[in-house]
């Protein structure tokens, strides 16, 4: 039997999923949809009545909450990953004491930044609470910078269970990652060893890794990840998508093409955008089939929502193949909404459209 943890893409679990990864200990993944409130639903309660995540499942099924609870739980079961360092030593100790931090008080200030109207009876409060809670997680990890020694780990040379939550936590919207990346280099130095390390590397880039500009030398490797991301889709719309016979150096060219990449520079994932007739169109999405299924392509729809609303746009559209269903539902699911439908260019075309709050 092997382990079963219930998390979403860049939640507490992710912490569990690198550590997991690097015993090589066989998980099964169940995503509970934050975004979709699936966590707070009365199935998921009956599993944690926190209805919170992450939420590990051992293999002879005894069922632990808690992220500190589950770290410690882990590196118990796995000890040859050697995810903590020896009982009774002053290194242990050191790992504990952060890792109750993290759990602890970090954890705490990230539910009051995400969920202030939870921790206020006044709605017109909530704003209060949020403003404090991110003054509140800069300080905590200041402080915690401050009190590291020499790295690259947070114990030296040597992996801990504490530094995949640093790499983790540390990435979560109310760190903000840009705010501990400058203020903090001990963390940071955390963060780049940690996301280097095989158990790690692909977590990394689907979660965390930027979105950037691709590169004119990048043009064929672009071409090569739709033609994958895409391939599976021809048999079902009996041709081959639009997208796979694009001019990627000319949307490399009009900067309109934006890239997820792996450490060794390989394409995890393409995302392009289009103005054109006053619009703001969100063109294409392709994931490397080693990457799909896990949030990156959610991910680079949410750069694109953001890079519209940054260039002053309330709303963003896009179309798709009729026979794409499950694009369509993805996108249903996002919130866009169904404009009409017809044939273009000799495609059965959906086009939808999403508001976009200020
Ligand atoms: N004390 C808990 C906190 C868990 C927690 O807040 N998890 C977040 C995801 S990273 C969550 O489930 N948020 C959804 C919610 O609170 O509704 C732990 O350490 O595991």
């Amino acid at each position: 039997m092997a382990w079963t943890l219930y998390g979403d893409w860049n939640s507490g679990a992710t912490i569990l999923e690198i550590l997991l990864n690097e015993a090589g200990a066989p998980f099964a993944f169940r995503q509970v949809a934050i975004a979709r409130g699936r966590q707070l639903a009365d199935d998921f309660a009956a599993i944690n009545p926190m209805r919170r995540l992450p939420v590990l499942v051992a293999p002879d099924g005894t069922v632990v909450t808690e992220s500190l609870a589950c770290i410690l739980v882990l590196a118990e079961h796995l000890p040859d990953a050697r995810l903590l360092p020896p009982p009774a030593t002053r290194e242990r100790a050191v790992a504990l004491r952060w890792m109750a931090f993290l759990a602890g008080e970090l954890y705490g200030a990230v539910g009051r930044f995400d969920y202030p109207e939870r921790y206020t009876a006044d709605p017109a409060g909530a704003p209060a609470v949020r403003e404090a809670a991110m003054a509140e997680t800069r300080r905590l990890w200041s402080l915690l910078d401050g009190q590291l020694g020499p790295g690259p780990y947070t114990l030296g040379e040597t992996f801990s269970a504490l530094d995949a939550q640093i790499l983790v936590m540390s990435r979560w919207a109310n760190g903000p990652a840009e705010w501990v990346d400058t203020h903090c280099p001990r963390i940071l130095d955390v963060v780049r060893a940690t996301a280097a390390r095989p158990a790690a590397a692909a977590l990394w880039t689907r979660n965390y890794a930027p979105v950037r500009p691709a590169r004119p030398d990048e043009a064929s490797a672009v071409a090569a990840l739709v033609e994958t991301a895409y391939a599976p889709w021809v048999p079902a719309i009996g041709q081959r998508p639009g997208p796979m016979d694009d001019d990627y150096a000319r949307r490399i060219a009009r900067g309109e093409a934006f890239v997820v990449a792996e450490a060794s520079g390989a394409l995890a994932g393409l995302v392009v955008l289009e103005q054109k007739d006053g619009a703001f169109w969100l063109d294409n999405v392709a994931v490397a089939p080693a990457h799909a299924g896990r949030g990156l392509g959610r991910r680079l729809i949410r750069f694109a929502e953001a890079e519209a609303r940054r260039r002053g746009h309330d709303a963003i559209r896009l179309y798709t193949h009729q026979r794409m269903e499950r694009n369509v539902a993805l996108y249903r699911d996002l919130g866009y909404i169904e404009t009409g439908r017809g044939v273009a260019q000799g495609f059965a075309r959906v086009f939808m459209e999403k508001r976009l709050a200020g």
